[in-house]
């Protein structure tokens, strides 16, 4: 078996605590602990300087090997282009989108940095697996270090459509950069087709059978790996979670309130405002539900220092102030507005004692909690999962009720249809999704994408 490399922007040290770590963290660490492994990226840490050296930790077969980014490097890769210019353009928001020279260059001086770092710990046999949008060039600094072991690369986010990308001033450079994977995956078949058409049409391309293309003289496996959750993780969190203090209470309301749920980091990808929006519409259109049915929107703050979204804090505190003025009784609260994380378990707790799952994203990779939504449901009395048509779930999740997220309408009446499903039907809708969860669950996606790199003949080395 070989030895697994990931690298990924931020690193999940493991430090004893099985609950600080998400999903995602204990799969990887599930299978570098198996092969033994490195697990390379920053620390989180914003320092004086950028490490000289990386801090290594070694637990369970796993060296930890982690960097502090300067001030700069912070500000230029990971606020300003990582997260200015391609997160806003890969959930198609153009006109949130920043393209800062500076940025782009502080972008490609660390994903070199890295390379740099990383490339004195490889071994002749490691695979590689570098992961999301901040490190698209790392796999070409890499190969530009002589580096021939195989890496792969995933897409977390949407990869956006060619007429979108181009708007992108580097983006011809970024495309050829993904090429010097040897494997480069994502989340959909939408997300597939969108790269191929910008192989094929934009970077004169082609695509050879079984997913291989050749594009800038390289040769390379482009695929779909959607990814998924520890579904009996959920299932068995889901049970547990009336030991709870905190998902007791909420439970104990139940008797009155019908609650609809909400959890998302604080991103305008997510359409929160949209959501609200529905919500007020709703209790507009529906007057009976009132004093009776509230949402609960879990919004844990992510990015502060990037201005667009200190912006979308305010318009959603705006937003739950006047929806609460409107409608609020003295003794009901139509929206409660949480601007905190709570523990793995209590939110497996807050899913199963919630009567619908609304998760309305105007864009995303796939979405992680519309899955976890459904496992922790009770299999006797499942509650109902509203989702965005534009959300990677969409594809694989038919048993939900597919919205559009732009129409405010729309996700009103299907709130409605959801609050008022006969149990008959919510077990049909629920079983069908569970059984997508439990035939392909976190691990599954690991193992295929692990098995893509160890088949992977194509080399994203250069062709002769
Ligand atoms: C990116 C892509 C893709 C949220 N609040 C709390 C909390 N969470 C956890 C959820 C879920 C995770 O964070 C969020 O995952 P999502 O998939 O919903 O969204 P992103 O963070 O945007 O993730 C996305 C994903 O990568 C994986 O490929 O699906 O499309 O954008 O697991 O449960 N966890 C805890 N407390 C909280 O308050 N413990």
């Amino acid at each position: 078996m070989n030895r697994l490399v990931v690298v990924s922007n931020r690193v999940a040290v493991a430090n004893g605590r099985k609950q600080a770590a998400g999903g995602l963290a204990v799969a990887l660490r599930g299978a570098m602990e198996k092969s033994g492994g490195i697990w390379f990226g920053w620390s989180g840490k914003v320092a004086g300087a950028t490490s000289a050296v990386p801090t290594m930790t070694e637990t369970e077969n796993i060296v930890y090997a982690t960097v502090d980014l300067s001030r700069k490097d912070h500000k230029e890769y990971y606020n300003g282009f990582a997260n200015r210019a391609l997160w806003p353009l890969f959930h198609y928001r153009l006109d949130l989108a920043t393209f800062e020279r500076e940025d782009y260059s502080g972008y490609q001086r660390v994903n070199r940095l890295f390379a740099s770092k990383l490339n004195p710990l490889l071994e002749d046999d490691d695979l590689i697996w570098v992961h999301d949008y901040h490190l698209i060039p790392l796999g070409q600094e890499l190969r530009d270090a002589g580096i021939t072991q195989t890496i792969g690369f995933f897409l977390h986010i949407p990869f956006p459509a060619v007429e979108i990308l181009t708007a992108l001033p580097s983006h011809r450079k970024l495309v050829h950069d993904l090429c010097a994977y040897d494997v480069v995956g994502f989340q959909t078949e939408n997300d597939l087709r969108a790269f191929l058409d910008y192989i094929v049409h934009e970077a004169d391309g082609k695509v050879i059978k079984g997913n291989v293309i050749e594009a800038f003289g390289r040769r390379l496996r482009a695929d779909v790996f959607p990814i998924s959750i520890d579904t009996d993780e959920f299932v068995r969190a889901g049970l547990d979670s009336g030991k709870s203090s905190i998902v007791k209470r909420m439970q104990e309301r139940t008797e009155n309130i019908d609650w609809i749920i909400g959890v998302d980091r604080l991103d305008y990808s997510k359409g929160l405002v949209q959501r609200m929006e529905a919500f007020e519409r709703f209790l507009e259109k529906y007057p009976g539900h009132r004093g009776k049915v509230s949402l609960i929107q879990i919004a844990p703050p992510s990015r502060s220092e990037v201005p667009e979204y200190v912006e979308i804090r305010t318009e959603l505190e705006t937003e739950s102030g006047h929806i609460n003025g409107r409608f609020a009784e003295f003794d009901w609260v139509p929206i409660n507005y949480l601007n905190k994380s709570y523990a793995r378990n209590d939110l497996a707790g807050f899913y199963r004692s919630s009567r619908v799952g609304l998760v309305t994203p105007l864009r995303d990779g796939m979405n992680l909690v519309a899955k976890e939504y459904v496992a922790a449901q009770n299999p006797h009395d499942p509650g109902v999962l509203i989702l965005s048509r534009f959300a990677g779930a969409a594809r694989e999740l038919s048993g939900a009720l597919i919205v559009n997220p732009f129409d405010i309408e729309e996700v009103a009446d299907a709130l409605a249809l959801a609050l008022d499903m006969s149990l008959e039907d919510r077990r049909e809708r629920w079983m069908s999704m569970m059984k997508v969860l439990s035939g392909h669950t976190l691990d599954d996606w690991l193992k295929s994408f692990i098995d893509a790199l160890n088949r992977a003949p194509y080399t994203g080395r250069q062709l002769s």
